[in-house]
């Protein structure tokens, strides 16, 4: 029997996280995901091709590759046609391991809406709301507009689970003030809740929110205030579109003194380990008909 898959995505190696935190979290994040009996597929493009699951020279041919390309859905026929190399965000990891036939992902937080004066909504929400996958992650990054994320999450129908938690969290901190849609406190309560949801005929993915523990949080009064000064700072710099959240999650580890940089890391690694009980709990129970 092959093992169950856990999707992982790579614009957190290519964008998100500097060098050489990147690698040693990319190799981390697959042996957590083995430890706990499932198979990691680190999900990218090289040169031009879409490949599910990396091996260790490409894993760090991929941190060490400068300019490689932010693949979103709309990128990766371009990306081919150009036999270019990249990380895929959360929208375009959905995209390749729901193809590959991969039921769970793991992320650190999801891309939404931007607080900013132009308009800018990360297709991660676009992509949320047409493919049915477990998608765990520590609730959205909080450099954006969390009501507005959520506001659209509801919208395209995706459940927003709190896991072990009754708030929805804000990524580097454990509480926003904002409320999730359900709460669930097992993989084994996660797995039946997606199997169900899939069942009756939806096509959403189920979010699943995992906050730090409070040992590894920021709060978010200590956090809000540099996250503020790197917003303002984008604007003043005029970062908009792609480069906006690689640019704020680095302006916030300085800011912050890598205070962000450490909870960013172990927030990816709760969440691994959370997909890989999941994906094992999904294996054990998908055989039963709910309705
Ligand atoms: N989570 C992290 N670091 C990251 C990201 C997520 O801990 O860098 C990436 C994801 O790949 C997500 C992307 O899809 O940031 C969002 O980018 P945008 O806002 O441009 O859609
Ligand atoms: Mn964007």
């Amino acid at each position: 029997m092959p093992l169950p898959r856990v999707a992982l995505e790579s614009t957190v190696i290519t964008h998100g996280l500097p060098r050489p935190h990147n690698l040693d979290l990319a190799r981390q994040l697959e042996d957590i995901v083995h430890e706990h009996g499932a198979q990691p597929a680190t999900i990218a493009v090289l040169d031009g091709q879409i490949r599910i699951g990396l091996n260790e020279a490409e894993l760090e041919r991929l941190a060490n590759e400068p300019n490689v390309r932010k693949i979103s859905r709309r990128d990766f026929a371009t990306a081919i046609l150009k036999r270019e190399s990249g990380g895929t965000t959360v929208a375009g990891t959905m995209f390749a391991a729901h193809r590959a036939g991969i039921r769970v992902f793991a992320t650190g937080g999801i891309g939404g809406v931007h607080e900013v004066e132009t308009l800018d909504i990360s297709a991660d929400l676009q992509a949320l709301a047409d493919t049915p996958m477990i998608v765990v992650c520590a609730g959205a990054k909080a450099i954006l507009d969390l009501p507005a994320t959520l506001e659209y999450l509801e919208t395209m129908s995706v459940p927003v689970i709190g896991y072990q938690t009754d708030e929805f969290p804000a990524f580097y901190s454990r509480y926003s003030g904002l409320p999730i849609n359900a709460r669930l406190d097992t993989p084994e309560e996660v797995a039946r809740f997606a199997h169900t949801h899939w069942e009756l005929g939806l096509k959403s993915a189920v979010l699943v929110c995992q906050p730090l523990s409070p040992e590894e949080e920021i709060p978010a009064d200590k956090i809000n205030r540099y996250i503020e000064q790197a917003r303002r700072e984008a604007k003043e710099r005029d970062i908009h579109g792609q480069p906006l959240t690689p640019f704020l999650l680095a302006r916030l580890a300085e800011l912050t003194g890598g205070e962000s940089l450490r909870a960013n890391l172990a927030l990816l690694r709760n969440n691994a380990r959370l997909a890989a009980q999941i994906a094992i709990a999904l294996h054990n129970q998908t055989s039963q008909k709910v309705i």
